[in-house]
């Protein structure tokens, strides 16, 4: 048994590529030739194979390391004594495999444009793209009148271990595409003729002198931030559960990869349409329209499904399309811009409603000796400008009951209840800018009083737009308050990984029966909705009863 470090190989002209993608772990048996990780420039992408066999013992690189020849990557256990190879350059059994990603850095040198007249038509042809022989054109990124710059790609082209983008040698308009998809090209084939833009000269038939693409798009690769790579899905997107492991590697352009990492689209989660199931920017964009639609359940949550989906019927949402109105044709209209807070909290609100499975219970509480003393202890302290308002007692006896009922305080991880030990509770805030949700830390160990003084400032920061997103995270239950304005029992929707939501509505003097006769009572109406995979009905029955009667009388939160 001897250990050896697996290095990246020569890859030609590039100097750091980024890994996006590891497709070995720790434990594994590999075989020699077994592609270990992808990396990628902003022109190729490239999988790089082992030098030679054996179980992987440590991965020296993470996603969105940057990475060059020489690195070492991974250790492994090699089955016999074997020395490890030398790092850099590889054994001869490697070379072989190392010329295979080295490949696309003279592909993705200029394409080479017959010499022509400045103004003229000139043939853009494929330049030299090292060993490669018939290369198949998986994607035709112009087409006939497109104006072209210099450096623009043109066509994607691929072989077993690299894609790669070969672009324009030079600026102007496509007059014709001499190549489609799937067609096998080589050196010299010429993609397409170009109307070189006038005064451009037309560029010698010679490769241009090598900017790799990794050093020319520095720039762009740089522009792409590192902490973005496909495991760190953007914001764009309504943040989704990461698929299932599939299995099978998306295959997709390095510019396509770059324009789902930007959406925070999961290419492991996306159809592609393009030959051999390769992804396009297409399949990309409507992949994001269909989930910010919420046309399409993610694999994920199909993935969660598998009864219904085996039975057929109901397995997908299967909805119809969003329905398209002119609403000009039935009177005028104003059109607006949804306000950013919309936007962010829409996708979240969607993804909440769709993923939990949510039950309401309604129940009522007698707050009438309540509000006597919240009206009376607010009368006290009429100098100190502080007013106690009953969300400040709904979250200090909230916190009584998470207590009691700790689930109502737990987030599911997948097959696991994360049972928090703190009490950090959320309280919706309408303000100018649309919905917002601070959260008071620590409820458990402060007093009402307190409760009062920060919700206030938390509140008015809201409303000013200054809540930092600390004072937004953290929660562990939350609640929402419609009292101050008016209503009869609401559902609200919890926010995840909450497991629990508690709306209030506006109090009011209602008839109710002590045994003996009619008594005018203070009620305040309690929605408390609940994920159904975390508690049952009968909890939720509970855990009303029990807030409703600390609501009845506060001494019971000191029991
Ligand atoms: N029943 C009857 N009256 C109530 C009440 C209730 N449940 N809750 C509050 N009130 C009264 C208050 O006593 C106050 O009356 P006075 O001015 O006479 O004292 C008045 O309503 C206004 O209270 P408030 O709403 O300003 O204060 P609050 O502490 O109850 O709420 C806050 C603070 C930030 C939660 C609230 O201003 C707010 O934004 N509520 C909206 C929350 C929301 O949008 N929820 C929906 C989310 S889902 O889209």
């Amino acid at each position: 048994m001897a250990l050896a470090d697996i290095t990246i190989p020569d890859i030609g002209d590039f100097d750091e590529v980024t890994v996006i993608e590891l497709l070995v772990k720790p434990g594994d048996t590999i075989q020699a030739e077994q592609s270990l990780l992808t990396v990628e420039s902003d022109k190729a992408s490239m999988e790089i194979p082992s030098s030679q066999a054996g179980v992987v013992k440590e991965l020296k690189v993470k996603l969105g390391d940057k990475v060059k020849q020489g690195t070492v990557v991974l250790v492994i256990e090699t089955g016999g004594a074997a020395a490890a190879p030398a790092p850099v350059p590889a054994p001869a059994s490697e070379s072989k495999q190392a010329a295979a990603p080295a490949a696309p850095a003279q592909a993705a040198t200029k394409s080479v444009a017959a010499p022509a007249a400045a103004g003229g038509s000139v043939d853009i042809r494929v330049p030299d793209i090292g060993d490669f022989k018939d290369v198949v054109v998986i994607e035709v990124l112009v087409k006939v009148g497109d104006t072209v710059k210099a450096e623009q790609s043109l066509v994607t082209v691929e072989s077993d271990k690299a894609s790669m983008e070969i672009p324009s040698s030079q600026a102007g308009v496509v007059k014709e595409l001499k190549v489609k998809l799937a067609d096998k090209i080589n050196v010299g084939d010429v993609l397409l003729v170009l109307e070189a833009a006038a005064g451009t000269p037309a560029q010698a038939a010679a490769p241009a002198p090598a900017p790799a693409p990794a050093a020319a798009a520095t720039p762009a690769t740089a522009s792409v931030p590192a902490a973005a790579p496909a495991a760190a899905p953007a914001a764009a997107l309504p943040a989704h559960e990461p698929a299932a492991p599939t299995g099978q590697l998306p295959h997709a352009s390095p510019s396509v990869r770059k324009f789902a990492r930007e959406l925070g689209v999961p290419l492991a989660e996306v159809k592609g349409s393009g030959p051999k199931g390769r992804i396009t920017q297409d399949d990309v964009q409507a992949f994001t329209k269909s989930v910010m639609a919420g046309d399409v359940r993610t694999q994920a949550q199909a993935a969660k499904a598998p009864a219904a989906a085996s039975g057929g019927g109901g397995a997908g949402l299967d909805l119809l399309p969003w329905p398209k109105v002119d609403f000009t044709k039935f009177g005028p209209v104003e059109r607006k811009d949804l306000p950013r807070i919309k936007k962010i909290s829409g996708a979240n609100l969607l993804r909440n409603y769709v993923m939990i499975p949510h039950v309401t219970n309604h129940d009522d509480a007698d707050i009438t000796d309540l509000e006597a003393f919240r009206v009376s202890t607010n009368k006290d302290n009429e100098k100190s400008g502080l007013k106690v308002t009953m969300l400040a007692f709904l979250i200090k006896a909230s916190v009584a009951a998470l207590k009691k009922f700790p689930e109502f305080n737990s987030s599911l991880d997948g097959d696991q209840l994360v049972y928090k030990q703190y009490y950090n509770i959320g309280f919706a805030a309408d303000t100018p800018n649309g919905l917002m949700v601070p959260v008071l830390k620590d409820a458990d160990k402060k007093g009402i009083m307190q409760i009062s003084q920060e919700m206030g400032e938390l509140a008015k920061k809201a409303r000013d737009g200054k809540l930092t997103p600390a004072e937004m995270q953290g929660a562990s239950f939350t609640i929402s308050s419609l009292g101050g304005i008016g209503g009869r029992y609401f559902t609200p929707l919890i926010n995840a990984p909450e497991v629990a939501i508690l709306g209030v509505s506006k109090s009011q003097m209602e008839p109710v029966w002590d045994g003996k006769a009619f008594q005018p009572r203070l009620m305040l109406p309690l929605s408390l909705a609940w994920d159904h995979r975390v508690i049952d009905g009968a909890g939720a029955a509970r855990f009303n009863a029990y807030l409703g009667s600390i609501l009845a009388d506060f001494r019971r939160v000191l029991l």
